[in-house]
């Protein structure tokens, strides 16, 4: 049996969930050097954008760099991507790769130069959206 004061509650979760419902929404996933998210995150919050940064790790340099979220109307998709793209530089680093020694201790080969961003772009469609 459901009390009196169950009722409001639920309905308003329902309600909630139902107005959640924002299949015109997709999510970026940008990948930058740790440099540009700075300016990614001010510029996109400057056009009216919402965006999260997350403190990641490249899997290849094994150096930080950060991930940032923007969940964004299909129509501001490419303003977004503009944003992102204008905001991050490519740059050069090194990678030094290093091979097992004989008595253990890996020692390390010539550097090896990699070309690093602007940025790594996934964009996916937003099945839900909601603000609670
Ligand atoms: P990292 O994995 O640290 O890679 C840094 C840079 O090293 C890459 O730059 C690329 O130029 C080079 N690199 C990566 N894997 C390599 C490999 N197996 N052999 C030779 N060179 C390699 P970006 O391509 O601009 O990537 C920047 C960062 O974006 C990556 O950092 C990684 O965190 C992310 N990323 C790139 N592609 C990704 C993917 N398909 N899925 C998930 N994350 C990705």
């Amino acid at each position: 049996m459901t009390g009196q004061g169950e009722a409001p509650a639920t309905a308003g979760l329902a309600s909630a969930v139902a107005g959640g419902d924002t299949s015109g929404h997709q999510l970026i996933l940008a990948i930058v050097q740790d440099e540009d998210a700075g300016p990614v995150i001010e510029a996109l919050t400057g056009d009216g954008f919402r965006a999260t940064r997350i403190s990641t790790v490249g899997g290849f340099l094994r150096k930080g760099n950060a991930t940032i979220l923007v969940g964004v109307e299909k129509e501001r998709l490419q303003r977004a991507l503009l944003i992102v793209r204008d905001n991050c530089e490519t740059r050069t680093e090194y990678f030094v790769p290093t091979a097992p020694g004989e008595v253990g201790e890996p020692y390390p080969l010539d550097p090896i130069q990699v070309q690093v961003g602007g940025a790594t772009i996934f964009v996916l469609d937003c099945e839900r959206f909601e603000r609670l």
